[in-house]
Protein backbone atom coordinates (compact mmCIF):
# COMPACT_ATOMS: atom_id res chain seq x y z
CA UNK A 1 0.00 0.00 0.00
CA UNK A 2 1.44 3.79 -1.05
CA UNK A 3 1.84 5.61 1.96
CA UNK A 4 2.19 9.59 2.59
CA UNK A 5 6.20 8.88 3.28
CA UNK A 6 6.37 7.47 -0.45
CA UNK A 7 4.58 10.14 -2.05
CA UNK A 8 7.07 12.41 0.24
CA UNK A 9 10.26 10.26 -1.09
CA UNK A 10 8.77 10.65 -5.08
CA UNK A 11 8.12 13.88 -4.77
CA UNK A 12 11.35 15.32 -3.72
CA UNK A 13 12.87 13.37 -6.71
CA UNK A 14 10.11 13.63 -8.98
CA UNK A 15 10.36 17.32 -8.44
CA UNK A 16 13.83 17.92 -7.46
CA UNK A 17 15.03 21.79 -9.03
CA UNK A 18 10.93 21.99 -9.23
CA UNK A 19 8.68 24.56 -7.67
CA UNK A 20 5.30 22.85 -7.03
CA UNK A 21 1.92 24.97 -7.39
CA UNK A 22 -1.49 23.93 -7.34
CA UNK A 23 -3.98 25.78 -8.77
CA UNK A 24 -8.06 25.36 -7.59
CA UNK A 25 -10.80 27.53 -7.43
CA UNK A 26 -11.44 26.69 -3.73
CA UNK A 27 -9.45 27.53 -0.89
CA UNK A 28 -8.74 24.56 1.73
CA UNK A 29 -8.80 27.12 4.74
CA UNK A 30 -10.72 30.39 5.22
CA UNK A 31 -10.40 33.41 7.60
CA UNK A 32 -13.47 34.60 9.40
CA UNK A 33 -14.39 37.03 11.89
CA UNK A 34 -15.52 35.97 15.01
CA UNK A 35 -16.37 38.21 18.25
CA UNK A 36 -13.07 36.45 19.53
CA UNK A 37 -11.14 37.54 16.74
CA UNK A 38 -10.34 36.49 13.18
CA UNK A 39 -10.74 32.36 12.93
CA UNK A 40 -9.93 29.63 10.43
CA UNK A 41 -12.05 27.15 9.45
CA UNK A 42 -11.83 24.06 7.62
CA UNK A 43 -14.01 24.07 3.94
CA UNK A 44 -16.41 21.07 3.52
CA UNK A 45 -15.82 19.42 -0.24
CA UNK A 46 -14.12 17.26 -2.64
CA UNK A 47 -11.27 18.05 -4.70
CA UNK A 48 -9.43 20.94 -2.56
CA UNK A 49 -9.68 18.67 0.41
CA UNK A 50 -7.32 16.12 -1.68
CA UNK A 51 -4.99 18.60 -3.04
CA UNK A 52 -4.87 20.11 0.59
CA UNK A 53 -3.72 16.61 1.96
CA UNK A 54 -1.04 16.59 -0.94
CA UNK A 55 0.39 20.15 0.27
CA UNK A 56 0.53 19.21 3.84
CA UNK A 57 2.57 16.21 3.08
CA UNK A 58 5.45 17.92 0.47
CA UNK A 59 4.67 21.70 1.09
CA UNK A 60 4.19 24.24 -1.78
CA UNK A 61 2.09 26.67 -3.06
CA UNK A 62 -1.75 26.41 -3.48
CA UNK A 63 -3.38 29.45 -5.67
CA UNK A 64 -7.06 29.67 -5.05
CA UNK A 65 -9.80 32.58 -4.42
CA UNK A 66 -10.36 33.87 -1.34
CA UNK A 67 -14.13 33.42 0.90
CA UNK A 68 -13.45 34.12 3.97
CA UNK A 69 -14.38 38.07 5.17
CA UNK A 70 -11.49 38.04 7.11
CA UNK A 71 -8.81 36.87 4.44
CA UNK A 72 -7.66 39.70 3.25
CA UNK A 73 -6.54 40.36 7.11
CA UNK A 74 -3.90 37.67 7.22
CA UNK A 75 -2.15 37.65 3.68
CA UNK A 76 1.41 39.26 2.87
CA UNK A 77 1.78 42.05 0.14
CA UNK A 78 1.64 39.34 -2.31
CA UNK A 79 -1.12 37.56 -0.72
CA UNK A 80 0.07 34.85 0.73
CA UNK A 81 -0.33 32.93 4.07
CA UNK A 82 0.86 29.90 5.74
CA UNK A 83 -1.62 26.99 6.28
CA UNK A 84 -2.54 25.15 8.26
CA UNK A 85 -1.75 27.57 11.43
CA UNK A 86 0.26 25.02 13.73
CA UNK A 87 1.94 22.94 10.83
CA UNK A 88 2.73 25.81 8.79
CA UNK A 89 3.10 23.24 5.81
CA UNK A 90 2.20 24.70 2.38
CA UNK A 91 1.69 28.36 1.45
CA UNK A 92 -1.85 29.18 0.38
CA UNK A 93 -1.76 32.42 -2.19
CA UNK A 94 -5.18 34.00 -2.15
CA UNK A 95 -6.60 35.81 -5.35
CA UNK A 96 -9.10 38.57 -4.17
CA UNK A 97 -12.05 38.94 -6.90
CA UNK A 98 -14.56 41.21 -7.21
CA UNK A 99 -18.78 40.09 -6.71
CA UNK A 100 -19.39 40.78 -10.59
CA UNK A 101 -16.49 38.93 -11.21
CA UNK A 102 -17.30 35.84 -8.99
CA UNK A 103 -21.12 35.88 -10.18
CA UNK A 104 -20.03 35.68 -14.27
CA UNK A 105 -17.15 33.29 -12.90
CA UNK A 106 -18.58 30.54 -10.62
CA UNK A 107 -22.02 31.10 -10.41
CA UNK A 108 -22.25 31.80 -13.81
CA UNK A 109 -19.48 30.28 -16.71
CA UNK A 110 -18.49 27.47 -14.01
CA UNK A 111 -21.55 26.26 -12.77
CA UNK A 112 -24.16 27.18 -14.96
CA UNK A 113 -23.13 26.08 -18.41
CA UNK A 114 -19.73 23.81 -17.58
CA UNK A 115 -21.23 22.11 -14.88
CA UNK A 116 -24.59 21.43 -16.50
CA UNK A 117 -22.86 21.13 -19.65
CA UNK A 118 -20.67 18.13 -18.36
CA UNK A 119 -22.71 16.10 -16.61
CA UNK A 120 -25.47 14.16 -18.15
CA UNK A 121 -28.60 15.33 -15.64
CA UNK A 122 -30.74 17.25 -18.44
CA UNK A 123 -30.55 20.26 -16.86
CA UNK A 124 -29.64 22.49 -19.67
CA UNK A 125 -26.38 24.77 -19.64
CA UNK A 126 -26.79 28.96 -20.05
CA UNK A 127 -24.82 30.00 -23.01
CA UNK A 128 -23.45 33.57 -21.82
CA UNK A 129 -21.22 36.12 -22.99
CA UNK A 130 -20.59 38.12 -20.56
CA UNK A 131 -20.15 35.12 -18.06
CA UNK A 132 -18.01 33.85 -20.64
CA UNK A 133 -15.66 37.29 -20.25
CA UNK A 134 -15.53 37.07 -16.81
CA UNK A 135 -14.66 33.30 -16.52
CA UNK A 136 -11.17 34.07 -19.00
CA UNK A 137 -10.25 37.27 -17.05
CA UNK A 138 -10.46 34.95 -13.69
CA UNK A 139 -8.38 32.27 -15.37
CA UNK A 140 -5.85 34.87 -16.29
CA UNK A 141 -6.01 36.30 -12.87
CA UNK A 142 -4.80 32.77 -11.59
CA UNK A 143 -2.20 33.00 -14.60
CA UNK A 144 -0.91 36.28 -13.42
CA UNK A 145 -0.59 34.82 -10.13
CA UNK A 146 1.30 31.56 -10.78
CA UNK A 147 3.81 33.51 -13.09
CA UNK A 148 4.20 36.20 -10.71
CA UNK A 149 5.59 33.16 -7.81
CA UNK A 150 8.08 31.80 -10.48
CA UNK A 151 11.87 33.24 -10.60
CA UNK A 152 14.07 31.25 -12.67
CA UNK A 153 12.78 28.10 -11.62
CA UNK A 154 11.20 25.36 -13.20
CA UNK A 155 8.16 24.30 -11.87
CA UNK A 156 5.30 21.66 -11.94
CA UNK A 157 1.75 23.21 -12.06
CA UNK A 158 -1.18 21.10 -10.83
CA UNK A 159 -4.46 22.36 -12.18
CA UNK A 160 -7.87 21.49 -11.00
CA UNK A 161 -10.92 21.75 -12.25
CA UNK A 162 -13.52 22.88 -14.78
CA UNK A 163 -13.23 26.07 -13.37
CA UNK A 164 -9.68 26.37 -14.72
CA UNK A 165 -9.83 25.08 -18.40
CA UNK A 166 -8.25 28.05 -20.10
CA UNK A 167 -5.08 28.39 -17.33
CA UNK A 168 -2.88 25.59 -19.08
CA UNK A 169 -2.33 27.62 -22.54
CA UNK A 170 -2.24 30.97 -20.52
CA UNK A 171 0.48 29.58 -18.15
CA UNK A 172 2.64 27.82 -21.51
CA UNK A 173 2.47 30.66 -23.47
CA UNK A 174 4.11 32.83 -21.01
CA UNK A 175 6.76 30.01 -20.05
CA UNK A 176 8.31 27.36 -21.34
CA UNK A 177 9.56 26.59 -17.82
CA UNK A 178 5.83 25.24 -16.62
CA UNK A 179 5.12 21.43 -16.60
CA UNK A 180 1.13 20.96 -16.21
CA UNK A 181 -0.75 18.43 -15.26
CA UNK A 182 -4.86 18.95 -15.43
CA UNK A 183 -7.10 17.15 -13.41
CA UNK A 184 -10.29 17.12 -14.44
CA UNK A 185 -13.12 15.89 -11.99
CA UNK A 186 -15.91 16.20 -13.33
CA UNK A 187 -16.90 13.88 -16.07
CA UNK A 188 -16.48 15.24 -19.56
CA UNK A 189 -19.81 14.82 -21.88
CA UNK A 190 -19.93 12.91 -25.35
CA UNK A 191 -19.11 14.86 -28.72
CA UNK A 192 -23.06 15.30 -29.55
CA UNK A 193 -23.26 16.62 -25.79
CA UNK A 194 -20.52 18.79 -26.01
CA UNK A 195 -20.61 20.38 -29.32
CA UNK A 196 -23.47 22.55 -28.34
CA UNK A 197 -21.03 25.10 -26.53
CA UNK A 198 -20.19 28.51 -28.28
CA UNK A 199 -16.51 28.02 -26.72
CA UNK A 200 -16.22 24.63 -27.22
CA UNK A 201 -12.40 25.33 -29.14
CA UNK A 202 -11.11 27.40 -26.69
CA UNK A 203 -12.17 25.25 -23.90
CA UNK A 204 -9.83 22.55 -25.92
CA UNK A 205 -7.17 24.46 -26.97
CA UNK A 206 -6.98 25.78 -22.98
CA UNK A 207 -6.77 22.34 -22.00
CA UNK A 208 -4.69 20.93 -24.50
CA UNK A 209 -1.83 23.50 -22.70
CA UNK A 210 -1.20 20.68 -20.18
CA UNK A 211 1.28 18.18 -20.53
CA UNK A 212 -1.29 15.44 -18.86
CA UNK A 213 -4.56 15.38 -18.60
CA UNK A 214 -6.03 13.59 -16.27
CA UNK A 215 -10.12 11.83 -15.69
CA UNK A 216 -11.26 9.61 -12.95
CA UNK A 217 -12.86 7.03 -15.69
CA UNK A 218 -11.98 5.62 -18.76
CA UNK A 219 -15.06 6.92 -20.90
CA UNK A 220 -14.37 10.32 -20.29
CA UNK A 221 -10.97 10.32 -21.35
CA UNK A 222 -12.82 8.76 -25.08
CA UNK A 223 -15.55 11.88 -25.05
CA UNK A 224 -12.60 14.27 -24.70
CA UNK A 225 -10.13 12.45 -27.66
CA UNK A 226 -13.54 12.63 -29.59
CA UNK A 227 -14.11 15.93 -29.10
CA UNK A 228 -10.88 17.14 -29.53
CA UNK A 229 -10.64 14.95 -32.52
CA UNK A 230 -14.04 16.32 -33.78
CA UNK A 231 -13.40 20.06 -33.00
CA UNK A 232 -9.70 20.58 -33.49
CA UNK A 233 -8.48 17.54 -35.86
CA UNK A 234 -6.03 16.54 -33.40
CA UNK A 235 -3.97 13.33 -34.44
CA UNK A 236 -4.84 10.52 -31.59
CA UNK A 237 -1.89 8.28 -30.64
CA UNK A 238 -3.43 4.93 -28.86
CA UNK A 239 -0.53 3.25 -26.76
CA UNK A 240 -0.71 5.29 -24.78
CA UNK A 241 -3.32 8.06 -25.66
CA UNK A 242 -1.98 11.04 -26.37
CA UNK A 243 -3.19 13.99 -28.46
CA UNK A 244 -0.93 16.15 -31.13
CA UNK A 245 -2.28 19.78 -31.92
CA UNK A 246 0.08 21.91 -33.69
CA UNK A 247 3.36 21.81 -31.63
CA UNK A 248 2.01 19.98 -28.70
CA UNK A 249 1.46 17.14 -26.93
CA UNK A 250 -0.78 16.38 -24.19
CA UNK A 251 -0.90 12.85 -22.40
CA UNK A 252 -4.67 11.29 -21.68
CA UNK A 253 -5.55 9.00 -18.75
CA UNK A 254 -7.98 7.59 -16.17
CA UNK A 255 -6.75 7.53 -12.98
CA UNK A 256 -9.46 7.56 -10.38
CA UNK A 257 -8.86 9.72 -7.01
CA UNK A 258 -8.75 7.89 -3.70
CA UNK A 259 -9.09 9.03 -0.68
CA UNK A 260 -6.61 9.59 2.47
CA UNK A 261 -7.59 6.11 3.88
CA UNK A 262 -4.73 6.47 6.90
CA UNK A 263 -6.38 9.67 8.05
CA UNK A 264 -9.74 8.49 8.54
CA UNK A 265 -8.49 5.30 10.25
CA UNK A 266 -6.59 7.30 12.43
CA UNK A 267 -9.45 9.86 13.16
CA UNK A 268 -12.10 7.21 13.58
CA UNK A 269 -9.92 5.64 16.16
CA UNK A 270 -9.96 8.46 18.80
CA UNK A 271 -13.83 7.83 18.04
CA UNK A 272 -13.91 4.49 18.43
CA UNK A 273 -16.81 4.86 21.36
CA UNK A 274 -19.23 6.31 19.21
CA UNK A 275 -22.61 3.89 18.95
CA UNK A 276 -25.71 4.02 17.60
CA UNK A 277 -26.54 6.35 20.49
CA UNK A 278 -25.30 9.46 18.81
CA UNK A 279 -28.24 9.36 17.01
CA UNK A 280 -30.63 9.48 19.43
CA UNK A 281 -28.18 12.01 21.67
CA UNK A 282 -28.24 14.07 18.27
CA UNK A 283 -31.69 14.16 16.83
CA UNK A 284 -33.34 11.57 19.02
CA UNK A 285 -34.00 8.99 16.21
CA UNK A 286 -34.04 5.25 18.23
CA UNK A 287 -35.18 3.37 15.25
CA UNK A 288 -33.48 -0.21 14.91
CA UNK A 289 -31.90 1.26 11.02
CA UNK A 290 -30.40 4.40 9.78
CA UNK A 291 -29.75 4.68 6.90
CA UNK A 292 -27.23 8.17 6.00
CA UNK A 293 -26.99 10.38 2.86
CA UNK A 294 -24.36 13.18 2.92
CA UNK A 295 -23.35 15.43 -0.22
CA UNK A 296 -23.59 18.94 -1.28
CA UNK A 297 -27.26 20.02 -2.13
CA UNK A 298 -26.74 19.73 -5.66
CA UNK A 299 -29.08 18.32 -8.53
CA UNK A 300 -26.06 15.33 -9.63
CA UNK A 301 -26.80 14.01 -6.51
CA UNK A 302 -29.93 12.44 -7.50
CA UNK A 303 -31.48 13.88 -4.18
CA UNK A 304 -35.33 13.96 -5.23
CA UNK A 305 -34.44 9.93 -6.73
CA UNK A 306 -33.41 9.12 -3.25
CA UNK A 307 -36.66 11.02 -1.34
CA UNK A 308 -38.87 8.92 -3.83
CA UNK A 309 -36.35 5.68 -3.39
CA UNK A 310 -37.36 6.11 0.15
CA UNK A 311 -41.12 6.70 -0.38
CA UNK A 312 -40.94 3.31 -2.29
CA UNK A 313 -39.22 1.33 0.07
CA UNK A 314 -41.50 2.46 2.93
CA UNK A 315 -44.82 2.00 1.07
CA UNK A 316 -43.31 -1.12 -0.46
CA UNK A 317 -41.95 -2.55 2.60
CA UNK A 318 -44.10 -1.68 5.36
CA UNK A 319 -42.57 -3.80 8.06
CA UNK A 320 -39.53 -0.80 8.18
CA UNK A 321 -42.03 1.77 8.83
CA UNK A 322 -41.11 2.36 12.74
CA UNK A 323 -38.29 0.82 12.61
CA UNK A 324 -36.27 3.38 9.66
CA UNK A 325 -34.56 6.33 9.70
CA UNK A 326 -32.79 8.20 5.98
CA UNK A 327 -30.71 11.11 7.73
CA UNK A 328 -29.08 13.01 5.15
CA UNK A 329 -26.75 15.43 5.89
CA UNK A 330 -26.77 18.06 3.05
CA UNK A 331 -24.54 20.67 3.07
CA UNK A 332 -25.70 24.59 1.18
CA UNK A 333 -24.26 25.06 -2.22
CA UNK A 334 -24.12 27.02 -5.08
CA UNK A 335 -27.37 28.93 -3.19
CA UNK A 336 -27.28 32.08 -5.29
CA UNK A 337 -28.09 30.05 -8.37
CA UNK A 338 -31.86 29.65 -9.38
CA UNK A 339 -31.53 26.01 -10.33
CA UNK A 340 -30.31 25.54 -6.74
CA UNK A 341 -32.33 28.03 -5.10
CA UNK A 342 -35.29 25.60 -7.19
CA UNK A 343 -34.12 22.42 -5.70
CA UNK A 344 -33.62 23.14 -2.16
CA UNK A 345 -37.63 23.86 -2.23
CA UNK A 346 -38.44 20.99 -4.11
CA UNK A 347 -36.00 18.83 -1.49
CA UNK A 348 -37.88 20.67 1.57
CA UNK A 349 -41.53 20.07 -0.02
CA UNK A 350 -40.64 16.43 -0.65
CA UNK A 351 -39.22 15.91 2.88
CA UNK A 352 -42.43 17.06 4.21
CA UNK A 353 -44.42 15.25 2.18
CA UNK A 354 -43.23 11.89 2.58
CA UNK A 355 -42.86 12.72 6.64
CA UNK A 356 -46.41 13.61 6.67
CA UNK A 357 -47.64 10.23 4.74
CA UNK A 358 -45.87 7.87 7.25
CA UNK A 359 -45.41 9.87 10.46
CA UNK A 360 -46.36 9.10 13.65
CA UNK A 361 -46.53 10.41 16.90
CA UNK A 362 -43.62 9.15 17.34
CA UNK A 363 -41.54 8.60 14.62
CA UNK A 364 -40.96 10.54 11.47
CA UNK A 365 -38.43 8.42 8.50
CA UNK A 366 -36.30 11.97 7.42
CA UNK A 367 -34.40 13.99 9.15
CA UNK A 368 -32.98 16.51 6.74
CA UNK A 369 -30.07 18.36 7.78
CA UNK A 370 -29.44 21.49 5.50
CA UNK A 371 -26.04 22.90 6.84
CA UNK A 372 -21.99 21.58 7.44
CA UNK A 373 -20.93 19.41 9.77
CA UNK A 374 -17.68 19.17 11.07
CA UNK A 375 -15.93 16.49 9.03
CA UNK A 376 -15.20 13.86 12.38
CA UNK A 377 -18.94 14.17 13.10
CA UNK A 378 -19.65 13.21 9.59
CA UNK A 379 -17.32 9.78 9.84
CA UNK A 380 -18.97 9.18 13.33
CA UNK A 381 -22.49 8.89 11.56
CA UNK A 382 -20.74 6.54 8.69
CA UNK A 383 -18.95 4.93 11.20
CA UNK A 384 -22.88 3.56 12.95
CA UNK A 385 -25.21 3.72 9.92
CA UNK A 386 -26.70 0.99 8.49
CA UNK A 387 -26.53 1.46 5.05
CA UNK A 388 -25.00 4.94 2.97
CA UNK A 389 -27.11 5.83 -0.03
CA UNK A 390 -25.64 7.54 -2.88
CA UNK A 391 -27.49 8.31 -5.79
CA UNK A 392 -25.85 10.25 -8.38
CA UNK A 393 -27.55 10.50 -12.15
CA UNK A 394 -23.74 11.56 -12.98
CA UNK A 395 -20.44 11.86 -10.60
CA UNK A 396 -17.09 12.34 -11.88
CA UNK A 397 -16.02 9.93 -8.99
CA UNK A 398 -17.74 10.82 -5.41
CA UNK A 399 -15.79 10.43 -2.44
CA UNK A 400 -18.78 10.08 0.22
CA UNK A 401 -19.15 6.52 -0.87
CA UNK A 402 -15.27 5.99 -0.36
CA UNK A 403 -15.72 7.38 2.65
CA UNK A 404 -18.71 5.53 4.22
CA UNK A 405 -16.98 2.56 3.69
CA UNK A 406 -14.05 2.90 5.54
CA UNK A 407 -15.44 4.07 8.31
CA UNK A 408 -18.62 1.75 8.50
CA UNK A 409 -18.07 -1.77 10.04
CA UNK A 410 -17.78 -4.36 8.29
CA UNK A 411 -20.42 -6.58 9.72
CA UNK A 412 -23.08 -3.75 9.49
CA UNK A 413 -22.84 -1.57 7.21
CA UNK A 414 -23.78 -1.46 3.09
CA UNK A 415 -23.08 1.12 0.65
CA UNK A 416 -26.05 1.33 -1.98
CA UNK A 417 -24.55 2.88 -4.56
CA UNK A 418 -25.44 4.60 -7.94
CA UNK A 419 -24.14 3.01 -10.99
CA UNK A 420 -23.42 6.36 -12.86
CA UNK A 421 -20.68 7.59 -10.38
CA UNK A 422 -16.78 6.95 -10.92
CA UNK A 423 -16.49 5.48 -7.51
CA UNK A 424 -18.84 2.34 -8.82
CA UNK A 425 -16.00 1.32 -11.20
CA UNK A 426 -13.76 0.45 -7.97
CA UNK A 427 -16.17 -0.30 -5.98
CA UNK A 428 -18.10 -3.30 -7.43
CA UNK A 429 -19.59 -5.23 -4.70
CA UNK A 430 -21.22 -2.42 -3.39
CA UNK A 431 -25.17 -2.48 -4.17
CA UNK A 432 -25.57 -0.89 -7.00
CA UNK A 433 -28.70 0.45 -8.38
CA UNK A 434 -29.96 2.92 -11.10
CA UNK A 435 -31.66 5.83 -9.05
CA UNK A 436 -33.96 6.37 -11.78
CA UNK A 437 -35.62 3.32 -11.46
CA UNK A 438 -37.27 4.00 -8.00
CA UNK A 439 -38.80 0.11 -7.43
CA UNK A 440 -35.60 -1.81 -7.93
CA UNK A 441 -33.86 0.77 -5.83
CA UNK A 442 -36.11 0.32 -2.97
CA UNK A 443 -36.17 -3.28 -3.41
CA UNK A 444 -32.06 -3.15 -3.36
CA UNK A 445 -32.38 -0.96 0.15
CA UNK A 446 -34.53 -3.66 0.99
CA UNK A 447 -32.24 -5.91 0.02
CA UNK A 448 -28.99 -3.82 1.44
CA UNK A 449 -30.78 -3.40 5.01
CA UNK A 450 -31.50 -7.21 5.35
CA UNK A 451 -28.09 -9.03 3.61
CA UNK A 452 -26.46 -11.62 5.90
CA UNK A 453 -23.70 -10.69 7.87
CA UNK A 454 -21.38 -13.14 5.97
CA UNK A 455 -22.01 -11.19 2.65
CA UNK A 456 -22.11 -8.31 4.41
CA UNK A 457 -18.10 -8.93 5.54
CA UNK A 458 -17.32 -10.22 2.05
CA UNK A 459 -18.54 -7.11 -0.04
CA UNK A 460 -16.81 -5.00 2.58
CA UNK A 461 -13.42 -6.34 2.62
CA UNK A 462 -13.31 -6.50 -1.25
CA UNK A 463 -14.41 -2.52 -1.03
CA UNK A 464 -11.71 -2.14 1.68
CA UNK A 465 -8.90 -3.52 0.21
CA UNK A 466 -9.64 -1.24 -3.70
CA UNK A 467 -9.58 1.78 -0.96
CA UNK A 468 -6.73 1.09 0.69
CA UNK A 469 -4.70 -0.01 -2.38
CA UNK A 470 -5.86 3.05 -4.56
CA UNK A 471 -5.52 5.42 -2.22
CA UNK A 472 -4.66 9.30 -2.20
CA UNK A 473 -1.08 9.01 -2.02
CA UNK A 474 -1.19 6.21 -5.09
CA UNK A 475 -3.09 8.98 -6.86
CA UNK A 476 -1.11 11.84 -6.57
CA UNK A 477 1.89 9.33 -7.56
CA UNK A 478 0.40 8.66 -10.55
CA UNK A 479 -0.73 11.78 -11.54
CA UNK A 480 2.69 13.15 -11.21
CA UNK A 481 4.41 10.03 -12.72
CA UNK A 482 2.21 10.22 -16.00
CA UNK A 483 2.59 14.12 -16.55
CA UNK A 484 6.63 13.76 -16.80
CA UNK A 485 6.04 10.09 -18.63
CA UNK A 486 7.68 10.43 -21.96
CA UNK A 487 8.96 14.69 -21.40
C1 LIG B 1 -16.19 16.78 -7.09
C2 LIG B 1 -16.86 15.84 -8.11
C3 LIG B 1 -15.42 13.97 -7.24
C4 LIG B 1 -20.11 16.74 2.42
N1 LIG B 1 -20.89 17.35 3.35
C5 LIG B 1 -20.06 17.77 4.30
C6 LIG B 1 -18.76 17.41 3.96
N2 LIG B 1 -18.82 16.78 2.80
C7 LIG B 1 -17.67 16.20 2.10
C8 LIG B 1 -17.75 14.70 1.95
C9 LIG B 1 -16.82 14.47 0.76
C10 LIG B 1 -17.00 15.74 -0.05
O1 LIG B 1 -17.61 16.72 0.79
C11 LIG B 1 -17.91 15.56 -1.26
O2 LIG B 1 -17.19 14.91 -2.27
P1 LIG B 1 -17.88 14.25 -3.53
O3 LIG B 1 -16.87 13.47 -4.26
O4 LIG B 1 -19.01 13.40 -3.05
O5 LIG B 1 -18.53 15.43 -4.37
P2 LIG B 1 -18.19 16.89 -5.07
O6 LIG B 1 -18.14 17.95 -4.06
O7 LIG B 1 -19.25 17.03 -6.11
O8 LIG B 1 -16.74 16.74 -5.76
C12 LIG B 1 -16.85 14.41 -7.58
C13 LIG B 1 -14.72 15.02 -6.38
O9 LIG B 1 -14.81 16.33 -6.95
C14 LIG B 1 -13.22 14.68 -6.21
O10 LIG B 1 -12.59 14.47 -7.41
O11 LIG B 1 -15.48 12.77 -6.49
O12 LIG B 1 -17.38 13.52 -8.54
O13 LIG B 1 -18.19 16.25 -8.38
O14 LIG B 1 -15.48 14.40 1.17
O15 LIG B 1 -17.34 14.07 3.13
N3 LIG B 1 -17.68 17.67 4.71
C15 LIG B 1 -17.88 18.34 5.88
N4 LIG B 1 -19.13 18.73 6.28
C16 LIG B 1 -20.24 18.47 5.53
O16 LIG B 1 -21.36 18.81 5.93
N5 LIG B 1 -16.83 18.63 6.68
Amino acid sequence: MTTADDLIKFAKKALRNKKFIVAIQREPYIHTETPDGIKLQKTAGGAHILLDGILRQIGGLMVAIASGNADSQVVDKHNRVLVPPKEKAYTLKRIFLKKKELDGFYYGFANQTLWPLCHAVFVKPIFSAAWWDMYYKVNEKFADAIIEELDSEEAFVWVNDYHLALLPKMLKDRSSKITIGTFWHIPWPTHEIFRICPWRKELLQGLLGSDFIGFHRGYHVDNFTECARRELGVIVDNEPRSLEYGQSQTKLANIPAGIDYHEIKAKLERHKNINRRIFKTHYGITTQYTVIGVDRIDYTKGLIERLKIIDRFLEKYPEFQEKFTYLSIGAPSRIHIPAYKALNREIFDLVEKINWKYSTSAWQPIYFIDRVLPRERIFEYYRVADACLVTSLDDGMNLVAKEYVICSENDKGMLILSKFTGAAKDLKTAVLINPYNIDESADAMFSALTMPKDERIKRNKAMEVAIKENNIYKWAIDFINKTFENL
